[in-house]
């Protein structure tokens, strides 16, 4: 066994101590339902495009939790093909063009194994990575996350991905309280809107960190002496 390495980056609102061997990479959501026209996230009125801006970011930091031998996680909002999964509240809310398990253009809206389910191709999760289907907005609910978790002594999580102030910040919160210290890449997170994903950042570092803390993608980065290569 390999001694633990702790490394430490600038973060808010404190540094952000953590070990290769207990950290775990979780991007969440960043899926064609999402991220493209003609998806979940486009059917309720949303711009899509502010999240695609984030793929070359969640790429860089990806290969940066497989360079340093991260456990990977990728998530995906994914309902039963027989809606069994899906709450009538969440089917029947709003006056979206399309609802959940109707026929769009990538398949059936956020139904698991269709086209617009997948993850982005730049993104598409390697062998040996976790890929864990969530029903809710959060990605401990009805899932196996946290005792996949717990089998490798996970301790401390980065996210990534979509949206900020729904599926991440939930996800952040369902860890929080079940005692993970957690870190959000900040331009490596999009939302619909500008103003929640900065409200977001904001209210999971404040009063000393209630829900974990925040950095930029270059922080980490300069661990390894790389830095984000889109820039
Ligand atoms: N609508 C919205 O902002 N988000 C979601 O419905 N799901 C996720 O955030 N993944």
């Amino acid at each position: 066994m390999t001694a633990a390495t702790t490394s430490t980056i600038d973060a808010q609102p404190s540094l952000f101590s953590f070990d290769a061997a207990s950290t775990a990479l979780v991007v969440i959501d960043m899926q064609r339902d999402f991220i493209e026209p003609g998806g979940f996230g486009e059917s309720l009125g949303n711009d899509v495009s502010l999240l695609a801006e984030i793929v070359p970011a969640v790429a860089a930091l990806l290969a940066f939790a497989r360079r340093h031998g991260w456990l990977v996680v990728h998530t995906r909002e994914a309902h039963a093909a027989d809606l069994s999964d899906c709450p009538p509240a969440k089917r029947l809310r709003g006056a979206p063009n399309m609802r959940i398990g109707d026929a769009g253009p990538m398949g059936r809206i956020l139904i698991r194994g269709e086209p617009g389910n997948a993850i982005v191709e730049p993104l598409t999760p390697l062998a040996g990575e976790l890929v864990i289907d969530k029903p809710g907005k959060g990605a401990f609910y009805a899932t196996r996350l946290g005792e996949e978790l717990a089998l490798r002594g996970i301790t401390h999580l980065v996210f990534a991905g979509v949206t900020t102030e729904v599926c991440v910040q939930t996800s952040m919160r369902e860890a929080n309280d079940r005692g993970y210290d957690s870190l959000l890449i900040e331009d490596a997170t999009a939302s619909y809107f500008p103003a929640f994903k900065q409200a977001t950042l904001d209210m999971v570092r404040s009063q000393g960190g209630i829900v974990g803390w925040t950095a930029p993608l270059s922080s980490l980065m300069k661990l390894d002496g790389t830095h984000p290569a889109w820039k």
